[in-house]
């Protein structure tokens, strides 16, 4: 490893959650029906405690989402107790000189907006964009940077292909619509915002994978690589590009791609839940989104590791090949590691772990892992250590 990493000054190092992941008592969103949360962490009425914890952890940014559903219980009514909530969640961050970073759509959906047929419709989209304004108009002072979407190749594949989260589809056809009604939206999002205010920052979640060919001397291995890689990380980017602040980069995965479209990954180490740790890959990620001359935040990166036996190498090793992009002169600017504590991990419930803080499901006390001061120290320092 190369000695005295240091990040660039006013790097952001921080950590992430979802609402439906996190907070509890999220009855009115379309997921309640597939897959209950319960009380999930009760971060929704414990957030100070939470939030506390981020400034024990030297943290200095931190994203979360707003839950549409609470927001909008039902169809153009506005709860005000529930904005009022936000506000508060953000003037807790801000009060602690820490920058907010706000998702408008982390997977979940109102109930009536999912019986609408939700981004399946063209005409749906202006229920979003007028929730979408609606958040921005009430928080515009107290956000620093704005998600439309989260990982919308995830949600509409996971959605619409596989069967697995709500509405539990398998249609090509909606599938495609469903992607390019959440383009149009997100475009629409961001020239709402910029006509509102001059100083904003509109990006998206996108989670970008590393794939490389099985074999680097087999024509057809590098030609499926091409095509996949084209698929997951560039389509989307390319329709939004000219209505992007900043990239926001979630990246996880590795894939070695065989002929016709198999993944060969070696799996050397792989975490809880059986995904190849592939640190490397982030590198090259980061390399290949330069091109776009957009700033590039680290939006989620994370590990399902129970007994913290290898997030703090994780963390490490990641953090090395970001400095590294850096220095090849990606314009990268902080890191935001998943999650800051355990979550509901959408269709496989609370088994796994992915979080710097520990929950206690039955107590719901929260236990900050060994891995979080090692990363509270990077915080801190702003450098990387060598060990
Ligand atoms: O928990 C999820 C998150 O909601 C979106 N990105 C990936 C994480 C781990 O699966």
């Amino acid at each position: 490893m190369r000695k005295n990493l240091e990040f660039p000054k006013d790097f952001l190092f921080g950590s992430s959650t979802a609402a439906y992941q996190v907070e509890g008592g999220n009855i009115y969103s379309d997921w309640e029906d597939y897959y209950p949360a319960g009380e999930a962490c009760d971060h929704y009425h414990r957030f100070k405690e939470d939030f506390d914890w981020i400034s024990k952890l030297n943290q200095n940014a931190h994203r979360f989402s707003i839950e549409w559903a609470r927001v909008e219980k039902k169809e153009g009514e506005f709860d005000k107790k529930e904005l009022d909530h936000y506000k508060e969640v953000l003037f807790y961050l801000k009060q602690r000189n820490i920058k907010t970073m706000v998702t408008l759509f982390h997977f979940t959906l109102p109930k009536w907006f999912a019986q609408k047929g939700a981004f399946t419709k063209k005409k749906n989209i202006f229920y979003f964009q007028r929730f979408a304004n609606k958040v921005f108009d009430e928080y515009k002072e107290l956000v620093d940077f704005w998600i439309t979407i989260n990982e919308p190749q995830v949600y509409a594949a996971q959605s619409f292909l596989l069967r697995l989260w709500p509405p539990k589809k398998s249609n090509p056809i909606l599938y495609v619509r469903v992607l390019k009604n959440l383009i149009l939206a997100h475009k629409l999002i961001y020239k709402d915002f910029h006509q509102k205010r001059d100083s904003v920052f509109v990006g998206i979640a996108k989670n970008n994978q590393y794939f490389e060919p099985f074999s680097k001397r087999s024509i057809l291995d590098k030609l499926v690589t091409k095509i996949a890689r084209w698929w997951q990380n560039e389509w989307f980017l390319q329709h939004i590009k000219n209505h992007l602040d900043f990239i926001g980069l979630n990246y996880y995965f590795h894939n070695r791609i065989k002929f016709p479209f198999f993944i060969r990954n070696e799996n050397k180490v792989v975490s809880d839940i059986g995904w190849e740790v592939y640190p490397k890959g982030i590198y090259y990620v980061l390399l290949e989104l330069k091109k776009y001359n957009l700033p590039i935040y680290v939006t989620e990166n994370g590990i399902a590791d129970k007994g913290d036996i290898l997030r703090k190498n994780f963390i490490r090793e990641h953090l090395y090949w970001i400095n590294k992009a850096i220095y090849q002169k990606v314009d990268v600017r902080g890191y935001f590691h998943w999650s800051l504590i355990d979550n509901f991990e959408w269709e496989k419930g609370f088994g796994p772990r992915f979080g710097l803080i520990e929950i206690d499901y039955k107590s719901l006390e929260r236990k900050p892992r060994k891995s979080a001061f090692y990363y509270a120290q990077i915080c801190k320092t702003n450098h990387l250590p060598t060990k």
